[in-house]
């Protein structure tokens, strides 16, 4: 090397979701190259089969009930860890911070042990072996659970009403959110609540390990727990006494989403050779996934075809949904986001996919085939309870469908999707030009030309489908900058790793346009109907 050598420094996301971790290392340079230098993904089904889950979850007969075991979050994280050092071609003497995304919503208990423990954690010894009794609570209520009726009313009640907790919080009660799930475990289990310590959510619990102490929650992920005061970004008084008695005492602070949390603790340092390179903070999927892809002024949006489908943008204050419908989070950059949250997004293209025996290419195939509109027939595609709207009792509902028609199926559950995107997200009050598409099914064209014809929009494809994961390393980097008294705008800190693939732009097709503004409101009118 000359005597002009240039510094690098690599930033590393991690992103903890429903059926899968992903990591996302970024290299940044001080001669202004920026590139994503690795991804890795693995499923927790196919890589952790002890744990018993399918597509992430435990197996369970009420539908209402989803549950995952925190300790398997916990040993892919290892696992995740352990494969980067050994198989990844990247200098991690040069890692500065480390940020990360979780699935939003689910809750880790931990009892009073863990206070010793996350910092004592032996580094010949694995993880997974050192940790598995600190758990108050053996699995974790996830955001696929729909099982808090009773409480979100309570806490509503008590609170003033659905409008009152939205103003205060963000969002109405939603059965998956926190609050109501540490009032149901609270109400069901008092002996596990008493000797729980800490309630974490699922990145709060995952920085913790990393950092080896309890570590806060940020506002962003924050948002989605009927908990925290939206305005002052702390716990609320009111919301945590409606919950649970002591919850206050049980809550990790709030604290922004760009805190240094502490450094890489001795298990991950001396186990894996790694510099104490800053832990930052985690935040959820969907706030990383803000920023993951870019969109971090206003007037843009983006859907995330994932486990769930989500369609968020940037909201410079917040407007709570005056429906009901949807949420207003804090955003990881300072403002704020509105978010619609579907919970019948890729484990229901899944099931009609395999109803049928298809691959993904025959998936395409089949809606490449079939005409826009499917002649009027529809699907309401709630396979699982559904979030948007409020289904309990799942069920899919066809109109002039045959159940035997494959192609007309196919087409039918991705135009059901998109409608109910478009329809469901008209509260966040935005003109939508323009549609920034990520998650694993953004990578289908086909798909996302019906996304295109139904929002008349252009949709554009990201260089990665990763945008959580990515948007963790972001977040690392900007943190890291600011921490040193070097900090970038968030338009800096996305610049190069947000880029739309070259030629990767879906317009809208005026007679496909046309057909959907019909059809939109007959399928409006047939999901009225099939709610009563
Ligand atoms: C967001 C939500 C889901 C999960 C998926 O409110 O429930 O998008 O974050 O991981």
């Amino acid at each position: 090397m000359g005597g002009s050598a240039v510094t690098v420094a690599i930033y590393l996301g991690l992103d903890s979701s429903t059926q899968s971790v992903t990591a996302t290392a970024i290299e940044v340079d001080d001669a202004g190259r920026r590139t994503i230098r690795f991804e890795r993904s693995f499923r927790y089904d196919e890589a952790l089969p002890e744990y018993g889950t399918r597509y992430g979850v435990l197996p369970a007969s009420d539908p209402k009930i989803v549950h995952a075991p925190p300790l398997m979050w916990s040993h892919a994280l290892d696992r995740m860890i352990d494969e980067l050092v050994r198989d990844a071609d990247v200098d991690w003497s040069a890692l500065r911070a480390i940020s990360g995304s979780a699935q939003q919503h689910g809750s880790v208990y931990v009892n009073a042990l863990a206070r010793g423990r996350l910092g004592s954690l032996e580094p010949n010894i694995p993880l997974v072996e050192q940790i598995g009794d600190l758990f108050s609570r053996r699995t974790s209520p996830i955001w696929m659970d729909s099982s808090t009726t009773a409480d979100c009313a309570a806490i509503e009640a008590a609170i003033g009403g659905p409008r009152a907790l939205a103003t205060l919080t963000g969002s109405r009660a939603f059965e998956r959110f926190t609050g109501p799930q540490i009032r149901k475990f609270a109400r069901e289990d008092p002996d596990g609540y008493a000797s729980t310590d800490r309630v974490h959510l699922v990145s709060s619990w995952l920085a913790s390990l990393l950092s080896g102490h309890h570590a806060a929650i940020d506002p962003g992920d924050g948002s989605g727990m009927n908990l925290m005061d939206l305005a002052s970004r702390r716990w609320s008084p009111e919301a945590v006494r409606a919950t649970a008695a002591e919850l206050d005492a049980k809550l990790p602070p709030v604290e922004s989403s760009w805190s240094i949390i502490g450094s890489l603790s001795p298990y991950w340092t001396k186990r894996y050779g790694l510099p104490p390179a800053k832990v930052v903070a985690w935040s959820g999927d969907n706030p990383c996934s803000l920023v993951g892809t870019g969109l971090v002024s206003e007037g843009l949006v983006a859907v995330s075809l994932g486990t769930s489908d989500t369609i968020f943008g940037i909201m410079p204050s917040p407007r709570p949904s005056e429906d009901g419908t949807g949420h207003v989070f804090a955003s990881p950059t300072g403002a704020y986001m509105g978010m619609t949250v579907f919970k019948n997004g890729s484990l229901a293209r899944e099931r009609i996919r395999d109803a049928y025996g298809m691959s993904w290419a025959d998936f395409s195939a089949a809606l490449a085939r079939t005409q826009a509109g499917n002649s009027g027939r529809t699907l309401l595609p709630w396979f699982d309870p559904e979030i948007t709207p409020l289904v309990l009792t799942p069920g899919v509902r066809r109109h002039g469908l045959d159940a035997a028609d494959a192609d007309g199926n196919v087409r039918a559950i991705i135009e059901a999707q998109m409608m109910a995107l478009a329809l469901h997200s008209k509260w966040m009050g935005v003109r939508i030009r323009k549609i920034y598409a990520t998650g694993g099914a953004a990578a289908n064209r086909d798909i996302l030309q019906v996304m295109a014809d139904v929002f008349d929009a252009d949709v554009v494809q990201l260089e990665t489908g990763n945008s959580a994961a990515l948007g963790a390393a972001l977040r690392a980097f900007h943190a890291d900058r600011l921490a040193e008294g070097r900090p970038l705008p968030w338009e800096e800190i996305v610049a190069g790793f947000v880029t739309p693939k070259t030629d990767a732009k879906l317009r809208p097709q005026a007679a496909h346009v046309a057909t959907y503004k019909k059809l939109m409101d007959t399928y409006a009118e047939r999901e009225r109907a099939a709610l009563g």
